[in-house]
Order: C-alpha cells, then structure tokens, then sequence
C-alpha cells in the first residue's frame, strides 16, 4: 500500500498430494506429468528455512493456471494470476489461462514442498482467516519463528485442531526453527513478541500490527542469520543472496505489485 511498488519473492510449493476436498475439482483439469505449484509471496526469503505450513483464506477464490501447458500450473488468486500475465511470467502476454477454480477451504490440508524448509517431508496447506485477497498471491507461506502473524495463527490452529478440522501434526509448530538473532528478542522474534505483547489470538489485530512492524524492523537491520547456507551474515546482506539462491534453483520468481 502506499506509494511504490512492493517487489516480493514468489516461491513455488509443488503439490505432493491434494486434500480430498481437492482432488474432484482438480481432476481431468491437470494432464499426468503436469506439476501444480502454490505459490506464496513473501517479503523474507531470507526466513524460507523455517517454513512449516502454507495459508490460504479459506473464503477466498482461487485458480490454477497454466503457465506451461501440459507441465507448469501455479495454484492463486485471480487478482495474481492477471498481474502476472503482465510480469512475463506467463508466456503470452496478457493471457492467463485458468484451468480450474477452488475454494481456499477445498485445499486445506494438500502436502507440497517447500524449498528450503527443514520440513523435508512438506508441509500442509492451513487455513489463515487474515488471508487478503487483495495482497500477494493470496497464497502465504507460514514462518513461525519470524512473522508474528504465523506464529499467532498456529498457536490457534494447532489449539483448536477439531474445530478447524486439521490434524495438529499438521501445524508442524512443536520444534520451532530458529533462522535470524536479533539483540532485543532473541533467536524466535515472533513467539518473543506475541508473549510479551500478550497477544491472545490471531484476531488481534491490531496488536499483530504492531508486533510485525517491531520484528520487521529488529530483523532486518539488527538480525543476524544463525542458520542456512548464510550462517552469520547480517539479514540485510543474507536477504539478496537467499532470494537470489532460490531463482537460481528454479524454485522463486520475482513478483512486484
Ligand atoms: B511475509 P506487505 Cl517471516 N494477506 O513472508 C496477508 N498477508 C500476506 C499476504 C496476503 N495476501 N501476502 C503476503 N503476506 C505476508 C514471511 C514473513 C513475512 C516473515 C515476517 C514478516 C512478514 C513469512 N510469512 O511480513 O503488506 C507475507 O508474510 C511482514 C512484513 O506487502 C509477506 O511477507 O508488506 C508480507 O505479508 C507482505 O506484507
């Protein structure tokens, strides 16, 4: 918001294996061989080793698209998928083809890979009810011990698994990976801060504002990487060279907005 543009990093989660709610709106719309990637935007790449779930709004509308026909179809909001087509993202200009529509709820619990992450295994898609759809690609990959925002909605998910109708295992938030230092709150910034602040609930918003602009600021220009191929590198110097890795690898893409 505001002036300017927002440059993200887009990373690609490939689908290992979709949610029940999934699999009838997405059969016969995916040919075999063909990879559906969600694809979360983030303004951290730095943090993408401590991934251990991905949100989608469970109200909100999503499409696969074909990015390259019979091979690469990217999972997220409408909104994303036409900025895209203007970013030589997709190979024609303009053109963004949609070849399925789902609900952020069909998908809770699909598994996908999420590069970097110690969570070898994948993580789940997770329902977040703070999701926009007017931000990023509605798609919002979880980082616990950095985003206030992530550690708040796991604490709730992971609490009140039955209500949500998830598995708890699924949040994947009882071992905590600690990725940046920063000097006033320690090695897990977002659960330092969301205990100090007393913030009770991912509904506290206003709260959670607050605490994202603190973290944010700590990380970025006092933290220091104390995991990953950048051990010891600031996060301001750590943050070009983690993006930069993971576009190289074939698993990020520049998005602005
Ligand atoms: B960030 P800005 Cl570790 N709705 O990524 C709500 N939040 C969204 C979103 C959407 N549609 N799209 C992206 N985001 C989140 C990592 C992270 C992020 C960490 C710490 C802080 C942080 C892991 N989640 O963001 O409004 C994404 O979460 C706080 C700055 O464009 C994205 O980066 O400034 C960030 O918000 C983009 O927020």
């Amino acid at each position: 918001e505001g002036i300017g543009v927002q440059e993200y990093t887009a990373l690609k989660l490939k689908v290992l294996e979709w949610a029940e709610g999934a699999k009838s709106k997405v059969e016969g719309k995916i040919p075999s061989g063909g990879e559906v990637y969600f694809v979360p935007a983030t303004l951290r790449p730095e943090t993408m080793y401590g991934q251990n779930c991905c949100f989608v709004g469970p109200h909100l509308t999503y499409g696969i698209y074909e990015i390259e026909k019979g091979k690469q179809y990217f999972f997220l909001s409408d909104r994303a998928a036409r900025n895209m087509a203007f970013q030589s993202i997709f190979p024609s200009w303009g053109v963004y083809p949609k070849v399925a529509e789902l609900q952020g709820s069909d998908v809770v619990g699909t598994l996908v890979n999420a590069p970097l992450s110690v969570h070898k295994n994948g993580v789940r898609i997770l329902p977040m009810d703070s999701v926009k759809a007017s931000k990023g690609t509605g798609v919002v990959t979880s980082v616990p011990s950095d985003s206030p925002d992530d550690y708040a909605t796991c604490l709730d998910l992971a609490k009140k698994a039955d209500f949500y109708k998830i598995k708890r295992e699924w949040v994947q938030i009882d071992d905590i990976l600690p990725i940046i230092e920063t000097p006033t709150y320690g090695n897990l910034t977002a659960k330092y801060l969301v205990e100090t602040m007393k913030i009770n609930s991912p509904k506290d918003a206003k709260q959670l504002a607050e605490a994202k602009d603190l973290a944010y600021k700590e990380g970025y220009y006092k933290g220091k990487m104390v995991y990953g191929d950048f051990k010891g590198k600031s996060v301001e110097d750590a943050k070009p060279l983690v993006r930069q890795e993971l576009i190289d690898a074939g698993d990020a893409f520049n998005y602005a907005e």
